[in-house]
């Protein structure tokens, strides 16, 4: 059983801060992790192979195989994920043959990034002691294209082999389609593997399931497509992408929440799902420009862990419930899913999804309403076949009950050990035998009834906590019933040497079940059920790890509050406890548990006010000046393009790609002379979804426009004979998945009887192109405005340096008019250590303002923010420790595009913090060269 969710390394450029989302994972009870690697971040030059700093990929590797958590690599070479291009790099567009297709151009174009991605993979697979178990070639293949061709993907398998990658390939088909199962021949993979979104990408209706889809045919699919391989969920919805002008991702949170995770999480279990792979589990930031034109910053999608890295989300909590249950039923591996009506509810309200044991009596019943979307609470009595015979329960009166929008995985004939539990009616979420008890974890939600029975005959039963009036117990033969009402208080019933604590919902989201390290521990992946392997705790926010050595317990946990940590299992060596690397008292009851308290006090800092920041202003928009010397600029001097999916409308090329700039803003710098007869220019630009272009003519500004292009824009008055410069500038977005759609100048005609030709173009973007500067931040932080150009969004920018005429203006004064501003300020933090104080900037007090505005945010260089005020909906920008130096000095940046005479400024930038955490997480800082002059730059 693989439990697994997906994580980006490349939406959080810390490597440093890897092991904290590992760890996240794991504590889930999740056994692997999904990932894509994304070509354009590695192949920004044609040719060359890089992977530098926050790009290399061995510490991710690392991370995962510290916090004992397999890999499923998904290098593509096309990815999706709503990424710049889908994995391709701008320089597609130059290259021949049809995308995703056997054509040799095309399979050419990948060969570097395929082959030295699949070779460092290959290092880290499961053969040679490291965490890749699985490798997906290509993304959603078989029915993406139309013209699938098997030869490709065999293609992509055969280098993949050839490199060395061992592992089994697993596919990811769109929906349940069958199309690449296993056995067909030329382009098939090992394991067939499906997806699946059942709620769809639109968050601003969280709670109306109308529109949903609800499977119940998933296992008789995977029978009638695969039946000789693992039923594989390699993308099951576990969020939902949020695009510009959106509801924002609070709303994905809800919509994919609790409950949408017990009804179809829990019906992927009744269908027998055995690796099931939850995208998006951390989601992450597109920070310099990784995104794809119709999402904005946040990649936040929703997860369980959120962009902050938080686990504050109940529906982080109510996965842990749900992973750490099958981690410890290793029986869900025999059983099989069964259309037999073997067990019924006395009410068609419910329904009841069995599943039956091959070679075992232990068996799972998934129960739901029967209507997926109802929210009734409804009462019902149950019939099971179990070793004991058919038992209806509750057996001791009493009525069961299934809240609205709930679904539960009860169980029977489930062996705890030695001990057999014939039934439950409330949920497990773990069980542990140590040397001394069992310890035995169940939970439902407050109100319910519940009961249990046990292969015991006549064990001593004493309530050790909780209201004894609330339980009744019988005994039945070799068993003994027992029934209890779930109140909000803990109960703690000993059985024989078990312990059954009986929990609500939300005690139960304090409980953690981390894996005990000792010395004889070879490797941290998996946890099988036998003698303290792992031990059981209630603490708080966050349990990561815990480390027997010697004879001291070491726990690794972060505290939001404070927090009593009972420790349930502590190995009989241990006498000592330390919490974090600090030695901590605690007390030892007469059952042997431990109970300690940690002290949490919310830290003193101050997080700088940043309209007081001693901020350097400059002219972002030179270009505008008659002095401006353009010749380091490239000349638009190509008849035709290399784009074989799109034609040219204009004498010489001006797709940006043909001169190798991609990504951020494009600038073009137009010269004809004038006539006198001018009054129109009409423009065709493409930047991606809801990219703005901003028209002046010399100084002058001529007008802007938001996406709809082509584009009418009325001109001065112009002196006949004069020659003119007319400068465009496009803030691009990104380039569409899978696509060679061009970025910039399309079309444009100048009225006043000229022809295109009258006009004769350069253009720049990014300083370098294809050759970018700054090797550590990659090829997509930088684009081409006159800062970033002259690398002024860098730490320790050259604000003493007289060739730049710098002002202190603050981007709360903002520009007057149509142009673009540039600030840059120091900002030092000084935060304690011990803590996880994730921060962002949040721009106008949380609300877009509406400004005719785009800024870019920059924090040590990494670009991570685009704020689009008009557009929305986001304006509050995570960035996290180690892009931040949390103890010394930081370099802010802030551009202003305005496109209106009006101007443009921030009202408000505030940074502010989330949920605070003692932790022991340690961050270093990512790889952030500073500002080095720029010998060629313009
Ligand atoms: C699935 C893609 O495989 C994945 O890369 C991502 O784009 C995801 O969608 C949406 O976030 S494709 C699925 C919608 C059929």
């Amino acid at each position: 059983m693989l439990l697994s969710g997906e994580f980006h390394p490349w939406r959080l450029p810390v490597p440093s801060l890897w092991l904290d989302i590992f760890q996240k994972i794991k504590a889930l009870g999740f056994s692997a992790t999904s990932f894509y690697v994304h070509w354009a971040l590695l192949e920004g030059e044609p040719g060359v192979y890089r992977a530098d700093g926050a790009f290399d990929l061995a510490p991710f590797f690392e991370a995962a195989a510290e916090a004992g958590i397999y890999l499923l690599a998904r290098p593509g070479p096309y990815i999706q994920a709503e990424s710049f291009g889908g994995g391709f790099p701008g320089w597609i567009e130059r290259m021949t043959g049809s995308l995703r297709t056997n054509d040799s151009g095309f399979l050419d174009s990948f060969h570097t990034y395929y082959s030295n991605t699949t070779s460092v993979i290959s290092k880290f697979q499961i053969s040679n002691g490291g965490p890749v178990i699985l490798l997906q070639p290509e993304n959603e293949y078989s029915v993406s294209q139309s013209d699938f061709e098997p030869t490709y993907m065999q293609y992509i398998m055969d280098e993949a082999r050839s490199n060395g990658i061992v592992v089994p390939f697993i596919s990811n088909d769109a929906g349940p389609y069958g199309n690449d199962a296993p056995g067909s021949g030329v382009g098939a993979v090992d394991v067939y593997g499906h997806d699946y979104y059942p709620l769809g990408f639109s968050c601003s209706n969280p709670d109306n399931w109308t529109a949903f889809t609800f499977p119940d045919n998933f296992y008789q699919l995977h029978e009638s497509q695969s039946p000789t391989t693992p039923y594989s969920l390699v993308e099951f919805q576990g969020g939902s992408m949020d695009g510009w002008g959106g509801s924002g991702f609070d709303g994905c949170a809800q919509m994919v929440g609790t409950e949408a995770e017990r009804l179809w999480y829990k019906n992927n279990v009744a269908a027998g799902a055995s690796f099931f792979s939850i995208y998006m589990i951390y989601g992450g930031t597109n920070w310099g420009n990784v995104g794809y034109p119709n999402g904005y910053t946040s990649y936040d999608y929703g997860a369980a862990i959120t962009e902050a890295r938080t686990v504050d989300r109940d529906k982080y909590s109510e996965l842990k419930l749900l992973g750490n249950f099958l981690k410890v039923s290793p029986t869900y591996l025999d059983v099989q899913p069964s259309n037999n009506t073997i067990s019924v509810a006395n009410t068609t309200d419910i329904s009841v999804s069995p599943l039956t044991g091959r070679t075992s009596n232990s068996s799972f019943w998934v129960i739901r309403h029967s209507d997926y979307t109802s929210t009734d609470n409804t009462s019902y009595t149950i019939t099971f076949p179990t070793s004991n015979g058919t038992v209806n329960l509750p057996q001791l009166g009493g009525a069961l009950s299934l809240l609205g929008r709930d679904s539960k995985i009860l169980v029977t004939d489930y062996p705890l050990g030695n001990i057999n539990l014939l039934y439950s009616t409330a949920e497990l979420f773990t069980w542990k035998e140590f040397s001394e008890y069992t310890v035995v974890v169940l939970y439902g939600d407050i109100g319910e009834h519940e009961e249990l029975a046990i292969g015991l005959s006549n064990p001593n039963i004493t309530v050790l906590e909780g209201d004894s009036s609330t339980i009744r117990y019988q005994y039945a033969g070799n068993q003994t019933i027992l029934s209890w009402d779930i109140t909000g208080s803990r109960l703690l019933v000993k059985a024989g040497n078990i312990y059954f604590f009986l929990l609500d919902r939300s005690s139960a989201y304090n409980f953690w079940v981390p894996q005990l390290v000792t010395s004889e521990t070879t490797h941290n992946y998996t946890s099988d059920t036998t003698v303290a392997s792992s031990i059981v705790l209630s603490a708080g926010y966050m349990v990561r790890t815990a480390r027997l050595q010697g004879d001291e317990l070491h726990i690794a946990a972060d505290f939001n509050a404070t927090t009593t940590v009972e420790i349930f299992g502590a190995p009989a060596s241990a006498n000592s406890l330390y919490i974090n690397g600090q030695k901590q008292q605690f007390t030892k009851d007469s059952q042997g548990f431990w109970t300690t308290t940690v002290i949490f006090e919310m830290p003193n800092f101050i997080l700088p006010d940043l309209t007081q920041l001693h901020w350097f202003s400059i002219d972002s928009l030179p270009e505008l000046q008659s002095s401006y010397n353009d010749s380091g600029w490239t000349d638009a001097i190509l008849s035709s393009t290399s784009n074989v999916d799109y034609g040219l409308s204009t004498p010489k090329s001006l797709f940006s790609s043909d001169y190798g700039y991609h990504v951020g803003f494009l600038l073009y710098r137009g010269y004809f002379t004038a006539n006198g007869q001018e009054t129109q220019l009409n423009l065709t630009t493409q930047g991606g979804s809801v990219f703005e272009t901003a028209v002046w003519i010399n100084d002058t500004f001529v007008g802007s426009y938001q996406q709809n292009s082509p584009y009418l824009l009325s001109l001065p008055t112009l002196q006949s004979g004069s020659t003119y410069v007319i400068t465009i500038v496009i803030e691009t977005l990104g380039i569409e998945e899978g696509s060679r759609a061009p970025r910039g100048v399309i079309d444009y005609s100048l009225d006043g009887g000229h022809s295109q030709s009258d006009i004769s173009w350069k253009l720049t973007g990014n300083l370098g192109g294809e050759q970018y500067i700054d090797l550590a931040r990659g090829p997509l932080n930088e684009g081409g405005l006159y800062a970033e150009r002259q690398g002024l969004h860098l730490p320790s920018p050259p604000v003493n340096d007289s060739t730049y005429s710098w002002g202190n203006s603050t981007p709360f004064n903002g520009i007057e008019s149509a142009g673009i501003g540039f600030w840059t300020a120091q900002l030092p933090l000084d935060l304690p250590s011990g803590y996880d104080i994730p921060l962002s900037f949040q721009f106008d007090e949380g609300s877009i303002s509406g400004g005719e505005y785009r800024a870019q945010l920059y924090v040590n260089g990494f670009q991570f923010g685009k704020y689009a005020p008009s557009v929305g909906p986001q304006t509050t920008f995570p960035v996290p420790q180690g892009i931040l130096n949390y103890n010394g000095d930081n370099w802010l940046a802030i551009s202003i595009f305005a496109y209106n005479s009006s101007g443009g400024c921030l009202n408000t930038l505030k940074l502010v913090n989330n949920t605070v955490a003692i932790s022991p997480i340690v961050v270093e800082l990512a790889d952030q060269p500073v500002y080095t002059k720029r010998a060629n730059a313009y």
